[in-house]
């Protein structure tokens, strides 16, 4: 190709692909293009000057120049115009009535909801709160409450074991017996806190979640232990719900009872929840074995009490309809978002 046409050529289309350019990044592309050292493209002319006679070079030489000086200004000011402040197509695309990116706000968890809502209705009957660790003895743990050494409870199965004297506490009672050790009756208190047993499926996570409660004075009757559940499984549920007292066994209350409400599913007319029976179990209870008193070196003859022991995520899922307690703690937002 001659000269003129490239020449020509060139001072038709630089300035058109310098304009186009969005980013400093851009822009150096097109300086290369035509500015770069070796092979930018008004340098491979000024070369090619050499070939030419004196006529000619005279004349192009001096277009060439011309145009280097024209591109080098230009890109000197289109770079200053890209390097401050935001690009013309930024400003064309910015929507500032766009919504923007809303936070996940942080709220309760689900068990710790119910868990308040427990301690408000025992703290509105006046029961003061008690807690202590979560690694007991195994004197606090079972020998204080009168479960034996050969109890299927103290089983490596159902018990975390830290040594042979120290285990993670499989319910929240030796909070009571430590309160009991160290003050003498009246006691009115309920422990709540975390509590831990080898076991896992849809209804049992390692750890979940007790309240216990206990009353100690003179004159404490199984009428009161009974008022006293009725009124807060109404307080917890509905007033509408029924409750039903069935005998049990524990080793440290005697006599002990299992207590029921009605089921809150199906209004008694049994379903799957409630397996046909119109009744879910709900909390076990009892008047306090005198042996547990002898531990504390309370007067058995003197005082009678009632202890009760409950689990927070059962009664979490009785009252939001949950059928696996695992979702609790697998802290999955579309799960937690909902309460
Ligand atoms: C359950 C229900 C229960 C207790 C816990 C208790 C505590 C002391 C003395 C006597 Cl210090 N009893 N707690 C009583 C009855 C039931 O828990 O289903 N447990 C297996």
């Amino acid at each position: 190709m001659s000269m003129e046409k490239q020449l020509v050529e060139l001072e038709s289309v630089w300035n058109d692909e310098l304009q186009v350019c969005q980013s400093i990044e851009d822009l150096e592309s097109v300086r290369l293009k035509y500015l770069g050292r070796k092979s930018g493209l008004i340098h491979q002319l000024l070369r090619a000057l050499g070939t030419l006679d004196l006529e000619e070079k005279k004349k192009f030489g001096a277009r060439i120049n011309h145009l280097k000086q024209a591109v080098q200004e230009a890109v000197e000011q289109k770079q200053s115009h890209l390097s401050s402040g935001p690009s013309e197509k930024t400003i064309d695309t910015f929507d500032p009535t766009l919504p923007g990116k809303a936070p996940n706000n942080g709220h309760v968890h689900p068990i710790t909801i119910v868990m308040n809502d427990i301690i408000e209705i025992f703290r509105g009957m006046g029961f003061d709160l008690a807690t202590g660790p979560e690694v007991e003895t195994d004197y606090y743990n079972f020998e204080a409450l009168n479960i034996p050494k050969d109890h299927p409870a103290r089983d490596m199965q159902d018990t975390f074991y830290l040594s042979d004297d120290l285990v993670l506490r499989t319910h929240t009672s030796p909070v009571q017996i430590r309160v009991m050790e160290s003050q003498q009756p009246p006691i009115r208190i309920i422990a709540p806190g975390k509590v831990y047993r080898r076991d896992a499926d849809v209804s049992h996570t390692p750890m979940f979640h007790q309240v216990e409660g206990l009353i100690v004075d003179t004159s404490i009757t199984m009428g009161n232990l009974m008022s006293v559940l009725d009124q807060f499984l109404k307080e917890i549920f509905s007033k509408n719900v029924q409750t039903r007292f069935r005998p049990s066994y524990f080793s440290f209350t005697e006599p002990s009872a299992e207590v029921d409400i009605s089921c809150v599913f199906c209004s008694q007319k049994g379903c799957r929840v409630c397996k046909g029976s119109g009744w879910l179990e709900i909390l076990g209870a009892g008047m306090v074995d005198p042996a547990v008193f002898s531990s504390v070196k309370y007067d058995s003859e003197k005082f009678t009490g009632f202890a009760f022991g409950l689990g927070v995520e059962r009664i979490a899922m009785l009252k939001y309809g949950i059928n696996d307690i695992r979702l609790f703690f697998e802290n999955d937002m579309r799960f937690l978002r909902q309460f």
